[in-house]
C-alpha cells in the first residue's frame, strides 16, 4: 500500500498545475485539496485490479490519478456551505475555509476536468475503443447516474427516514459508483478479461463500494473527530439517513462483515493475483479512519 500511495502521490504531483503558474490561487487550492493526505483507496483499488489483468504501471498511474482527482473534487464540493457545510477535511481546514468559496468551487470544477484530461492524455489501454469506453465509465460514475446523482438523492433525503433498499440505492450511486469505476478502470488497462472474470471483479467492486459507505456511517457515529480528520457525528446532527440510523450500530457492523464476505466470495476463483483486492476488502471494512 505504501509503495502505491507514494507512486500515486508522485503522479498526482506531476499531473497538477504548478502552484507558481497563474492563476496561482486556484492552482494552490487544487494542490492543497489533493496532495499530502487521503488514504488513496480508489487508486489502491485500481492498482490492485490492475494486478489481476497484468496492467502496466504507467497506465495505472493515469487511472489512479483520474479517480483520485474526481474524488478530491467531490470532497471540496461536498464540504461547501450549500452542501455538507464542513470546516475540516483530511485533518485540515476545508478548501473554502482556507481559500474562499468561489476558489473552492473552481478548484473542484478544475479537478474534475483534469481527471478527464489525464485519462485521455496517455495510452490507458491497448485498444482505442477500450480507451473511449474507460472515459465513458469515469463520466458515468461521476455524473447523475453515479456520484452526483447519489449526492442529489442524499441532499433530498435529509430528515426523511429511508428504507434499506432506498439507502443502498443512494450509496451505490454516491460512493459506490466511483469505487466500482476504480476497479473496472484498473482492470481495463491490462489484458482483456473474459466476461465471467470481469463480472466477478465487478461484483467484488459493488460489494466493497457499499461496504465502504456502511463503515463510513459507523465511523461517523462511533469515532472521534481527531481520528477521522473530519467532523464526527455530523450525520445524526444533520438528520441524514445512514446505515446506523436505519439498522442500528450492531446490525450495521454485521452488514459490513456480510459485504466483506460477499466481496471475498466474488474473488474465489482467482488466485494470488487477487490477493491485494482481498486485502483491500479487509482494509475497507476494518479501517478506523
Ligand atoms: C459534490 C458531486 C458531489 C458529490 C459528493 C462522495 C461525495 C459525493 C461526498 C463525500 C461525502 C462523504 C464523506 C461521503 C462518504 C464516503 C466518502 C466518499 C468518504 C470520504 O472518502 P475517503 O474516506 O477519504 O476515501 P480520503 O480523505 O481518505 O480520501
Amino acid at each position: 500500500m505504501a509503495d502505491v500511495q507514494k507512486r500515486v502521490e508522485a503522479a498526482l504531483e506531476r499531473a497538477l498545475p504548478p502552484a507558481e503558474h497563474e492563476p496561482q490561487r486556484l492552482h494552490r487550492a487544487m494542490r492543497y485539496a489533493v496532495l499530502g493526505s487521503g488514504k488513496r483507496v480508489r487508486p489502491l483499488l485500481a492498482f490492485a485490479a490492475g494486478e489481476v489483468a497484468h496492467s502496466p504501471f504507467e497506465r495505472l498511474d493515469a487511472v489512479a490519478c483520474a479517480v483520485e482527482l474526481i474524488h478530491a473534487y467531490s470532497l471540496i464540493h461536498d464540504d461547501l456551505p450549500c452542501m455538507d457545510d464542513d470546516v475540516l477535511r483530511r485533518g485540515k481546514p476545508t478548501v473554502h475555509v482556507e481559500f474562499d468559496q468561489a476558489t473552492a468551487l473552481l478548484a473542484g470544477d478544475s479537478l474534475q476536468s483534469l481527471a478527464f484530461e489525464v485519462l485521455a492524455a496517455g495510452r490507458s489501454a491497448e485498444e482505442p475503443a477500450t480507451e473511449i469506453e474507460m472515459l465513458h465509465t469515469l463520466a458515468r460514475a461521476s455524473g447523475t447516474r453515479g456520484m452526483a446523482g447519489g449526492q442529489a438523492i442524499d441532499l433530498a433525503a435529509i430528515g426523511i427516514p429511508l428504507t434499506l433498499p432506498e439507502l443502498e440505492f443512494m450509496h451505490i450511486l454516491k460512493t459506490g459508483a466511483l469505487i466500482r469505476a476504480s476497479v473496472v478502470l484498473g482492470a481495463r488497462c491490462g489484458r482483456t478479461l473474459g466476461a465471467s472474470e470481469f463480472g466477478k471483479l465487478d461484483r467484488y467492486a459493488k460489494c466493497i463500494g457499499l461496504a465502504f459507505q456502511v463503515v463510513d456511517d459507523i465511523l461517523d457515529a462511533a469515532s472521534p473527530t481527531a481520528t477521522l480528520g473530519k467532523t464526527a457525528g455530523k450525520d445524526a446532527v444533520q438528520g441524514k439517513p445512514t446505515y446506523v440510523s436505519t439498522l442500528g450500530l450492531a446490525r450495521a457492523r454485521e452488514r459490513a462483515q456480510e459485504l466483506r464476505r460477499d466481496a471475498h466470495a466474488a474473488l474465489e476463483s482467482f488466485g494470488a493475483e487477487a490477493a491485494r483486492l482481498r486485502d483491500l476488502a479487509d482494509f475497507i471494512v476494518l479501517r478506523e479512519f
